[in-house]
């Protein structure tokens, strides 16, 4: 059994699908989305529908929440906040659904939004959004990092962290960044799998960047799937 971990995705639902198609996913492996699914592309709710579809099919998705969703939800709770996360992607998550109001969005959506995670643990692996604030005694305590830090190898605390290696997305970096952190994860002991799949779909000066990505956790396989979207 394995479980594939899969960076931010930004609304790029076929991206999803045609990386999901690239992994050879068994009865029994699970998936960890990194959060950001939504927003920026063209189909956040597909996003959504895709995890359901999965879920559906018999596979544990553990969605985390990201700072997008994040945003989603503060415009719910406050309607002040709401410029914020239109302006951040959101008109395009809107429009996915179809409406004009972030209340036009069926329950079962804003239910799905409300229950996602700040993290999730296995034995080996602690996957986080964007990353983890070491300065406080227990880092997973601070919500507002584990959705917002950047740049903060340089500060972990590896007494607290142990033999754990974190997996995370939230700062897009080159494939071979990635590639280059797959080869030290054994002793650095983080991974961030986001290639800024949605940089794709806008004016950017990027080259390198545009691809979802997928990490086994199990074999340490990388899997990348160029934006369709
Ligand atoms: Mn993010």
């Amino acid at each position: 059994m394995f479980t594939y971990a899969i960076g931010d995705i930004h609304g790029c639902n076929r991206t999803f699908e045609k990386l999901l198609e690239q992994l050879p996913l068994q009865d029994g492996d699970a998936l960890v989305l990194l959060g950001d699914l939504i927003d920026r592309g063209p189909d956040s709710k597909g996003v959504i529908d895709t995890v359901f579809r999965l879920r559906k099919q018999g596979y544990p998705v553990t969605c985390l929440r990201g700072n997008h969703e994040q945003l989603l939800l503060n415009s719910l709770l406050d309607p002040d906040k709401m410029e914020l996360w239109l302006f951040n992607g959101g008109f395009q998550t809107l429009e996915s659904f179809g409406v004009k109001q972030l209340l036009g969005i069926p329950e079962r959506y804003l239910n799905f939004f409300q229950a996602m995670p700040h993290w999730f643990e296995t034995q080996d692996y602690l996957c986080v959004h964007a990353g983890l604030n070491f300065s406080r005694p227990n880092p997973l305590d601070e919500q507002y990092s584990l959705l917002w830090i950047r740049r903060w190898y340089d500060e972990i605390d590896y007494n607290w962290l142990g033999k754990r290696m974190v997996l995370h997305g939230h700062t897009p970096v080159e494939l071979e960044t990635i590639q280059t952190q797959l080869t030290n994860l054994p002793a650095n002991q983080y991974l961030n799998l986001d290639n800024g799949c949605a940089y794709a779909l806008r004016q950017h000066d990027r080259p390198d960047l545009g691809r979802l990505v997928a990490f086994c956790l199990e074999t340490r396989e990388l899997f990348h799937q160029k934006c369709v979207d």
